[in-house]
């Protein structure tokens, strides 16, 4: 080895030395030492978020461009590991319409009935005029029932599936469960 294969070879050996120091910073940032396991298993569920799912405060979503009808919408967040979203606050109303706002019109396939509306959890199915969320629970515990002006009305005696309007004002409505919208999908930390 002459002199200049020997400096390119030490060269080297300090290259490859630094590229593993990052690799094991970036090791140990993913699972710090001093880490609760509560916070392990967030950071563990984390990685399991699907792709295009965006997070604001406790939960993930992903607005889906492709209309269903409210029960296929139901089951696809549920294959997805996540369900049909619940609005607990204003808080998540508002964050809903400023995802739903960044999706205009244009994108949106026309087989949706309404390209202003996304089906969320909740319905009357069982019982008419008695709104529940998909887990179950009456629209009123989950802390937002906020409806748009005059809804619901149970249009021509047949609207069960719940919404969330974007235009002209935002709020709940109930609607046709088989006419086809896009929807939003959530994954909740606080279930880990
Ligand atoms: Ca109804
Ligand atoms: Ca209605």
């Amino acid at each position: 080895m002459d002199l200049i294969q020997a400096f390119k070879f030490i060269i080297l050996l300090v290259l490859s030395s630094s590229a593993l120091g990052n690799e094991t910073d970036a090791i140990t940032n993913k699972h710090p030492t001093n880490t609760t396991s509560k916070q392990l298993l967030i950071t563990e569920r984390i990685n399991f978020i699907p792709r295009d799912y965006v997070r604001f405060e406790d939960s993930y979503y992903k607005y889906h461009q492709d209309p269903q009808t409210w029960n296929e919408a139901r089951q696809i967040c549920e294959a997805e590991g996540a369900y049909l979203i619940i609005i607990n606050s204003e808080e998540e109303a508002q964050f809903l319409l400023r995802l739903m706002n960044q999706y205009p019109d244009a994108v949106i396939d026309d087989k949706s009935c309404d390209k202003h509306d996304v089906f969320v959890g909740f319905h009357d199915l069982f019982q008419e005029g008695q709104y529940v969320t998909i887990d179950g629970k009456s629209i009123r515990s989950s802390g937002y029932v906020h409806w748009e002006p005059d809804q619901p009305d149970n249009w021509q005696g047949n609207e069960n599936c719940g919404t969330f309007s974007r235009y002209p004002s935002s709020g709940l409505n109930d609607r046709f469960c088989n006419c086809p919208l896009t929807y939003v999908c959530e994954i909740p930390l606080k279930s880990c």
